[in-house]
């Protein structure tokens, strides 16, 4: 098995270029439109995260994660070759795969979605869990709607994160990701059964008449190395990928430094319990960003221990 690179707090490698200004990191941060736009509908797409080199080298590595004979396979905390539900219908999903390639372990350092996250969830942040959702050509299966949330409430207060990163671009046609605008301010939704094979609109069968009333998907369209960023409790899925061509995508989900956990379980398959009341800390949620307190002060990655 190759080595867990779980253990490294900082970047192994130079793909993701680490600013080495306070201006050269300002130029990441979005603006107050971009802000406004996700206070109030609860998701922004269209933020560039990745450059076309770091596009190709991130997709090579997917190729070689998505082969089920993969030697670092045991280290990701799910891997599902299909989890759709649907006949006929493929969705590869899985969770962990920082640990496994180098630049996927190093996108979690990336200043692009670093700066942002940290504006949007207003302070410290650490990783809660990557994720890769991939839809192939023809017969790519639905992700039906859900609130992540909703599978987290492990983990409290919710102050969760989620930066949806297009590895190809993200279309109606292929199964871009599509929202319900303002949905971050309704309840904690009942998950009506498990994500996984659920039929696209189960969620309609938990809705109130007056949700059900709001109910009117937003399809977000980004082109590939752009991201959408999306609150906890937005709710969201996607369609069926029918084009001749692949749908793929990875995902980092972050939480505010301080969030505890709410269990006395593993958070997440293959880790050793945080001990419930106890703030989540330790090497599977490493400390990614911490911004400066004050406008002078340069921000760091922080390698230290964490
Ligand atoms: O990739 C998709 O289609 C859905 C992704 C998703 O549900 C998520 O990131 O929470």
């Amino acid at each position: 098995m190759p080595q867990d690179l779980s253990r490294q707090h900082s970047p192994i490698g130079t793909l993701y270029p680490v600013p080495d200004t306070h201006e050269a990191w300002e130029r990441y941060r979005l603006s107050d439109a971009q802000v406004a736009f996700y206070r109030a509908n609860g998701y922004l797409g269209g933020v560039r995260v990745l450059t076309d080199n770091q596009l190709e080298v991130l997709r090579a590595e997917l190729e070689r994660l998505m082969k089920p004979d993969h030697p670092g396979r045991d280290l990701f905390h799910e891997y599902h070759v299909n989890e759709s539900g649907q006949p006929g219908r493929i969705l590869f999903h899985a969770l962990g795969a920082w640990r496994i390639e180098p630049s996927f372990h190093d996108l979690l350092w990336n200043p692009a979605v670093l700066v942002p996250a940290s504006q949007l969830l207003g302070g410290a942040i650490r990783l809660w869990h990557d994720q890769l959702f991939c839809k192939p050509p023809h017969h790519g299966g639905v992700v039906p709607w859900h609130q992540d949330y909703s599978y987290w409430t492990r983990t409290k207060p919710p102050n969760h994160l989620t930066c949806w990163i297009a590895l190809d671009d993200s279309t109606l046609a292929n199964g871009c990701v599509h929202y319900i605008p303002g949905s971050h301010r309704w309840r904690l939704l009942p998950t009506p059964e498990g994500r996984v094979g659920a039929p696209m609109e189960a969620i309609l069968s938990v809705l109130t008449e007056d949700e059900r009333h709001r109910f009117k998907p937003v399809p977000v369209e980004v082109r590939k190395g752009e991201c959408i960023f999306h609150h906890g409790l937005s709710l969201h899925g996607s369609y069926e990928n029918n084009t001749d061509t692949p749908r793929r995508a990875t995902v980092v989900n972050v939480f505010g430094d301080g969030t505890r956990s709410d269990t006395n379980e593993p958070l997440l398959p293959g880790i050793p319990v945080v001990p419930q009341g106890y703030p989540l800390t330790g090497p599977f949620f490493p400390l990614l960003y911490a911004p400066p307190r004050a406008s002078l002060q340069r921000p760091t990655h922080p390698a230290q221990s964490s």
